[in-house]
């Protein structure tokens, strides 16, 4: 039997989708390398864009199909109502639904488990794939979304892939100084570690501060480098570690310390302006750039090949910035303090530590912050 993934990929092919979009999910990685090796494939930094995208690419007479992960579709409502809908234009969405089978992470739960009713509110049809033997459904779906100028998404249950080759590591050898960003940048340096070494190097200047921490592997590896009541750990809400940051600092004289991440700031960069607008003294972002989505099998992000996120930070009207390859820099940057939100981009390079899944439940993460931010 063929593995699932290569059955989809040659539905697609059946009904001659031409034009692929995806924001990683870590459950289909694999159909993702896949997808992007076979089809014409654009990354996107937010679902929404994809929408957008996807009816440009109709509009020019292609058929696309955009992937995403069930979290991403609260990020599409909107486009997929009042362009991809009101006009009449064709998707296909192929959705990785999370919070339904064997799902460790809670939040999760609340998107995963009310997709079909969301979508069906929003009048967007839907099927469940929930086993391999539901794949032979889609391409005739797929003809009618191409013929009759519809949207349809194909929610697939984490299960499809089980025992499959998607379950498979895949962790690819990555060129962390390929970035067209250092064209921009003099006397720059290669990045010398990984999120988990930088995190470990900041860890003595976190100590008592407030922190907010981006979700996945950023929240898991601080659990494990130092807790304390003080860390705020995102487990979800993709995009929002640096908002969150923002409305404690403007809330509190406590210094607070936000660690976000190229994905995600990628994915909601109007935060960094609303922060330099508002401009608390407090508040520190630091970003961790690993030119990837780390968290979800280190797809490339478009860091490694054309965002400089300090130069952003700079031009969104940031004027403390710095950047850190070395432990040298990084320990100067966090020593310096100047008066004013300040920035500091740090570079990694990919690769997540193997750390456990942070064991407090989240009310208990928001109780203790909470008493913390009282005392
Ligand atoms: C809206 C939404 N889309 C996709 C995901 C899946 N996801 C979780 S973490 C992550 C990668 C975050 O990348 P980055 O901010 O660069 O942090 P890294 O893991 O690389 O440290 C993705 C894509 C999600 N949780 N929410």
């Amino acid at each position: 039997m063929r593995h699932p993934e290569e059955e989809l990929i040659e539905i697609l092919k059946g009904a001659r989708v031409d034009f692929t979009a995806s924001l990683p999910c870590e459950k289909i990685k694999l159909l993702l390398e896949m997808v992007g090796e076979t089809f014409f494939h654009m990354p996107l930094t937010r679902e929404e864009e994809g929408v957008g995208i996807c009816a440009g690419a109709a509009l020019a007479g292609r058929r696309p199909a955009v992937f995403v992960q069930s979290s991403g579709i609260g990020n599409m409502i909107n486009a997929l109502l009042s362009l991809t809908g009101f006009y009449e234009l064709p998707l296909a969405i192929f959705v990785s639904r999370r919070g339904i089978y064997r799902e460790k992470i809670a939040a999760q739960l609340p998107m995963g488990q009310r997709l079909p009713g969301i979508l069906k509110g929003a009048g967007i049809s839907h099927s469940l794939i929930n086993t391999q033997d539901d794949l032979k459904g889609i391409g005739r779906k797929l003809e009618s979304v191409y013929r009759n100028n519809t949207v349809h998404a194909f929610l697939l249950s984490p299960e499809i892939w089980e025992g499959s080759a998607g379950s498979r590591v895949i962790e690819k050898p990555r060129h962390p100084v390929r970035s067209r960003s250092l064209k921009y940048v003099t006397g720059r340096s290669a990045p010398q570690f990984t999120r988990y070494a930088i995190l470990k190097i900041i860890a003595p200047y976190l100590q008592a501060r407030i922190v907010v921490c981006n979700l996945g592997f950023p929240s898991k590896e601080l659990y494990e480098i130092r807790h304390q009541p003080s860390n705020f750990y995102m487990l979800g809400s993709m995009g929002m570690v640096t908002p969150i940051g923002l409305g404690i600092s403007v809330s509190t004289d406590r210094e607070v310390v936000v660690i976000d991440g190229d994905g995600s700031l990628l994915m909601n960069p109007g935060a960094l302006a609303t922060a330099a607008h508002l401009g608390p003294k407090n508040l520190t972002i630091i970003a961790v750039d690993n030119a990837a989505y780390g968290s979800t099998g280190n797809q490339d992000t478009l860091t490694g090949s054309c965002v400089d996120l300090e130069i952003l930070a700079k031009g969104f009207g940031i004027r403390h910035t710095a950047k850190a390859a070395t432990e040298r820099q990084l320990i100067d940057a966090m020593k310096k303090r100047p008066k004013g939100l300040r920035f500091i981009h740090a570079l990694a390079v990919s690769g997540n530590k193997d750390v456990p899944n942070i064991d407090i439940p989240h009310l208990e993460i928001k109780r203790q912050f909470q008493e913390f931010m009282v005392r």
